[in-house]
C-alpha cells in the first residue's frame, strides 16, 4: 500500500516547508517537492492547509495502573485508541513492579497486557517499587531487551517509595548499563505528615490534597534526586514537573552542566489549585503531584518550555471515573485515587494554548510533542521524525477546525473530562499509524492489536544536554 499526501506544510522540529510526503508500506519512502507528477500511489491524501507532522509521543501513561485500592480505567486498547484520536501514534507506559516481585513479573504482566491490544505502538518503563541485589541485576536486562528506563518515587512511602541509598544503587546500575531514571520528585514523607495533621483537623476535602502537597516538597525531591544523579554520574528525568520551585532545580541543575531532563504535562499548563476546590467535585483533578497556584507556575512552566529547560509534555494519562473511583476518598482526601484522563486532548491542547496562545512556536509544539520524546527514549529517528526510512506515524492536523472538548464525545474511559466544555482550535483529520490509516476525521479505521511493542535503544545522554 502505497499512499501520497500532497499539497501540505511539513512542520518538524528544525522548520516548516511545503513538501508532498510517500508512504510505501510501513515507511515513509519520500518527503519532497512535486512528488505527485514523479510517482504513483494507491490513495492521495490532499492536505491543502494542513500541517503534515510526525505523530505525538506521550512517553508517560498509566493504562490500568493499579492504585488506592482501584485500577486506573482505560486498557491497552480503550487509552490507545483514544491516544490515536487525539493525534499521538505512540506512547510509553510504565509497567509496574509490585514489592516483592521481580522486575520480569512485572514486565510480563504488561507485555500481555498490551499485547494484541494496543492500536497504536507503545514502549515500556519499568516502576521500581524494591531496590536490591536481584533487581538491580535485573536492569541491565531490561535495557538489552528494549526498556532502558526506569522510574522511582521519592513519594507514596509504603507503596512506591524508595530511600536515597536506593535511588542512587538504581543511578549507579544506569551509569553501567546506559539506561535512564525517571524520577517522581515530592517528598512523600513530609507530605504524609502534612495530610494527617490536616485530617485530624477536619479538612478532608479534595483541596486540601493540593494544600498538602507544599511547592518545596518537590523542589527538595527535585534538588535531592539531581544531585544524587550528579554524584553517580547518571542523567536523571523529572517527570510530572509541576512547579516553579522544581523548575529553578532544573534551571540551575542544566546551567551547571548536569544531565538533568524534565517534563510537564497539560494539567500543570492549563489548570490550577482553584479546579480543586468546589466541594468534593475537586477530587475529578486529583493527581500527583497536585494542581498548583497559576501565577506564576504556568508562565514560568512555559518559559521552562521554550528555553529547554523542560524538554518534553507529556500526559501521566491516569484516569478514573469520578462516579465509584474519586468517590473512595469521600471523607478523606488521601484516599482519591491518584490521576487525570489526558492521552487524548495533550496534541491539542498545547496546539491551541501553546501555539495559538503565542507561548510557543509550532516547530516547538512538534518538538515537544513528539521529536524530543522520541530522542530522549531511544526511538529516533524511526518516531519523532517526517524523513524517509522512518516509521509512517503521521498526522495530518487542521490548523483551523475548532471543537469543544467534553466527556460525552472524548474516547478515555473516564466518566469526566478536566476540560468539559473547553473550545478549542486544532485537531487532527487524519492519522496514521506505521503506514495505517487508523483515525479519519473523527472516525476511527485502525484495528485492535495493530499497535507493536517498541525496543527502545539507549541514548547518549550527555550530547542532549
Ligand atoms: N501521579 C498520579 O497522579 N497518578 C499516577 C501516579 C502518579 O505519580
Ligand atoms: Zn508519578
Ligand atoms: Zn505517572
Amino acid at each position: 500500500m502505497r499512499t501520497l499526501i500532497v499539497n501540505g506544510t511539513v512542520v518538524t522540529a528544525d522548520g516548516s516547508y511545503q513538501a508532498d510526503v510517500l508512504v510505501d508500506g510501513e515507511t515513509i519512502a519520500a518527503v519532497g517537492t512535486g512528488l505527485a507528477a514523479t510517482v504513483t500511489a494507491d490513495e492521495t491524501i490532499d492536505a491543502t492547509g494542513k500541517y503534515v507532522i510526525p505523530g505525538g509521543i506521550d512517553v508517560h501513561t498509566h493504562m490500568e495502573l493499579p492504585f488506592g485500592g482501584t485500577f486506573a480505567k482505560d486498557t491497552f486498547e480503550t487509552g490507545s485508541r483514544a491516544a490515536a484520536f487525539g493525534g499521538t501514534t505512540t506512547i510509553v507506559d510504565f509497567a509496574v513492579q509490585s514489592k516483592g516481585q521481580a522486575l520480569r513479573t512485572g514486565l510480563d504482566t504488561w507485555y500481555a497486557k498490551a499485547e494484541g491490544n494496543a492500536v497504536i505502538d507503545y514502549g515500556f518503563h519499568m516502576i521500581m517499587s524494591d531496590v536490591n541485589d536481584a533487581t538491580l541485576a535485573e536492569m541491565d536486562q531490561l535495557v538489552a531487551e528494549g526498556v532502558p528506563d526506569f522510574k522511582l518515587f521519592t513519594a507514596y512511602p509504603g507503596v512506591f517509595y524508595s530511600p536515597d541509598d536506593h535511588i542512587f544503587r538504581a543511578m549507579q546500575q544506569t551509569t553501567r548499563n546506559g539506561g535512564l531514571i525517571l524520577m517522581h520528585a515530592e517528598n512523600g514523607p513530609a507530605i504524609d505528615a502534612v495530610a494527617a495533621d490536616l485530617v485530624a483537623e477536619g479538612k478532608t476535602d479534595p483541596y486540601y490534597h493540593g494544600v498538602a502537597r507544599y511547592p518545596v516538597f518537590e523542589g527538595e525531591a527535585t534538588n535531592r534526586v539531581i544531585r544524587l544523579a550528579e554524584a553517580a554520574h547518571a542523567p536523571v528525568y523529572i517527570v510530572h514537573l509541576s512547579v516553579v520551585d522544581a523548575l529553578n532545580q532544573v534551571r540551575a541543575a542544566r546551567d551547571r552542566g548536569s544531565m538533568a531532563f524534565a517534563e510537564t504535562c497539560p494539567q500543570y499548563l492549563f489548570l490550577s489549585i482553584d479546579d480543586l476546590g468546589n466541594g468534593f467535585n475537586g477530587a475529578k483533578f486529583v493527581c500527583s503531584p497536585p494542581l498548583r497556584e497559576k501565577n506564576p507556575n504556568w508562565q514560568e512552566l512555559w518559559t521552562g518550555l521554550r528555553k529547554n529547560d523542560l524538554q518534553v509534555v507529556s500526559t501521566d494519562h491516569c484516569p478514573f471515573d469520578f462516579h465509584g473511583q474519586k468517590e473512595l476518598g469521600r471523607g478523606d482526601f488521601r484516599k482519591i485515587p491518584n490521576g487525570l484522563p489526558g492521552v487524548e486532548d495533550r496534541v491539542d491542547l498545547l496546539f491551541n494554548g501553546g501555539v495559538l496562545g503565542g507561548q510557543i512556536t509550532k516547530e516547538r509544539w512538534v518538538e515537544i510533542i513528539s521529536t524530543e520524546p522520541a530522542k530522549l527514549f531511544g526511538m529516533y529517528p524511526k518516531k519523532g521524525a517526517i524523513v524517509a526510512g522512518a516509521d509512517a506515524d503521521i498526522v495530518v492536523y487542521d490548523p483551523e477546525r475548532k471543537r469543544t472538548i467534553s466527556a460525552d464525545t472524548h474516547h478515555m474511559n473516564a466518566d469526566y473530562s478536566c476540560y468539559e466544555g473547553w473550545e478549542i482550535q486544532g485537531a487532527s483529520d487524519v492519522v496514521m499509524s506505521r503506514g495505517s490509516v487508523v483515525v479519519r476525521n473523527g472516525e476511527f479505521t485502525g484495528r485492535k492489536g495493530h499497535g507493536k511493542f517498541i525496543k527502545r535503544a539507549t541514548t547518549d545522554y550527555a550530547r542532549m544536554v
